[in-house]
């Protein structure tokens, strides 16, 4: 199988928790330029139209784009080791906690995506302030959810833990580090505890450090190439 991706979005992550979690062997694929332009896509509409990553590609050449849709069909065909709770319960709060990622905090990081992308003289504090409270706002949302035993749900990884942890590392990390506004956790006690708990399982590091790493890259990418366009003015 390949699954098309890239380390800085915070979907693939969790299809990357499966293929690490269950051993799956995977060909992971950046598509070339992916980032660069709306209009760099290239051959990715082939493989899925909507044009986002991921994507995951079987052995016969079956296409399925959407990271919920995916890890669902892996866990259906490969659902040992289980990286979902055994109790329907359990698999509604993972639901749930993946949910409140993808409709709540990364629709509130999306202003601060188009600021990055913004030289500084663009910047408008008080949008960004305004941006970042949604954001803690959005991560409130999942403190009376998020687990006590460190783990997002029970006491071991699930596919809500790939959802949440690289939403963390922006919302911790890269939103304070590059517009210095505060701690997002700091009134949120239980999903601090699980932010300093899931960086002690070894998948979860593994997750946290390529989402870094391809964060750094990207910042610093971009700083080249702005300096390139100052000095080739
Ligand atoms: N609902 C999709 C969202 C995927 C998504 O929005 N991916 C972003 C990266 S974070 C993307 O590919 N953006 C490219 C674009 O919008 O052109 C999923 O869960 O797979």
């Amino acid at each position: 199988m390949k699954l098309f991706q890239t380390y800085s979005s915070p979907f693939p992550t969790r299809v990357r928790l499966m293929i690490y979690a269950k051993g799956l062997e995977v060909t992971i694929i950046e598509p070339p330029g992916f980032h660069s332009s709306a209009e760099s896509k290239g051959d990715y509409l082939d493989i899925n139209p909507i044009g986002r990553v991921p994507a995951l590609v079987l052995e016969d050449g079956r296409a399925l784009p959407e990271s919920e849709v995916i890890c669902e069909y892996l866990e259906d065909t490969y659902p040992q080791p289980a990286t979902q709770p055994a109790d329907a319960w359990g698999r509604a709060q993972m639901r749930l906690l993946s949910r409140i990622c993808d409709f709540y905090v990364v629709m509130a990081m999306v202003p601060l995506f188009s600021f990055s992308a913004r030289s500084r003289k663009h910047w408008d504090p008080v949008a960004i302030r305004a941006a970042t409270d949604k954001v803690a706002e959005a991560l409130g949302f999942l403190e009376p959810y998020i687990g006590t035993d460190g783990y997002a749900v029970g006491q071991s990884l699930t596919q809500a833990d790939g959802a949440i942890t690289p939403q963390l590392v922006l919302a911790c990390e890269w939103i304070p580090g590059l517009f210095g506004t505060p701690d997002p956790l700091e009134d949120l006690p239980k999903l601090s505890a699980y932010w300093r708990a899931i960086q002690t399982d070894p998948i979860a590091v593994r997750l946290i450090r390529e989402t870094r790493d391809a964060i750094a890259h990207e910042q610093a990418s971009a700083k080249a190439q702005a300096s390139a366009a100052r000095a080739a003015t």
